[in-house]
């Protein structure tokens, strides 16, 4: 899979992607990740890559150009199967999002800064706007990184057996349960006794149980789905 960020902070997103299971994804050839500044891709002489808005008004907009440039720029080598934009009014993000994306082979990112980007990316480039909560960030980098996590701990081959995606919270519409490990009796608290009975099937049925018990106090919603 290849990840293209079109971004005006490149180095904000150098370090997510360069650690532990999205460096090791990267390593293992499983996923490409390619960070684009958009600076590069003006054209005038100060580089610019966002205006004043028409109309008037505090806070400057994405300029058209710099990003038309880009998209056009990658999507002559490949086409893209989404081109995402992330801003604080987009679609939730969600782990079947996750897993849709996973699936795909080339995506473009664009990161929102400023006031965001001129409308007609949206009507015109932009397959998929994405959010990642009810909240307003900076700009879209954070998000952007928060996104591609999501995705490639999904792509076969990235997770091993221990760190296996299917037991994680929301895989199906589940919290996770809750997890212990040595020792046993730390200073009078103790590990519930099922886990160290070595009875599989009964250990996976409290699991199950609590998995269900715990959606059902914190996050109601998902049983319903
Ligand atoms: Cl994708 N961008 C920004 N700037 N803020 C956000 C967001 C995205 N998702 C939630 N808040």
């Amino acid at each position: 899979m290849n990840i293209h960020v079109i971004t005006v902070l490149p180095e904000l997103l150098d370090s997510p992607f360069n650690h532990s299971i999205l460096k090791r994804a990267q390593q293992k050839g499983l996923v490409n990740v390619h960070l684009h500044n958009l600076r590069d891709y003006s054209n005038d002489k100060h580089k610019s890559v966002d205006d004043y808005a028409f109309g008037g008004g505090a806070g400057m907009v994405m300029m058209m150009e710099p990003i038309v440039n880009c998209l056009e720029a990658l999507q002559s080598e490949k086409k893209f199967d989404e081109v995402i934009y992330m801003t604080p009014d987009g679609e939730n993000f969600s782990q079947s999002l996750a897993n849709r994306f996973s699936l795909l082979g080339d995506i473009a990112i664009l990161c929102g800064h400023y006031k965001g980007v001129d409308e007609r990316i949206r009507q015109h480039y932009v397959t998929k706007e994405i959010s990642i909560g009810d909240y307003v960030l900076s700009g879209g980098e954070l998000a952007a990184a928060v996104v591609s996590d999501a995705i490639i701990r999904l792509i076969p081959g990235v997770l091993n057996d221990e760190t296996s995606a299917l037991t994680d919270s929301f895989q199906d519409n589940l919290l996770a349960p809750p997890v212990f490990t040595r020792p046993a009796d730390f200073k009078g608290m103790k590990v519930p006794d099922v886990l160290l009975s070595g009875n599989a099937a009964y250990i996976e049925k409290w699991r199950f149980e609590q998995a269900v018990e715990r959606t059902k106090i914190r996050r109601p919603g998902l049983l319903d789905q």
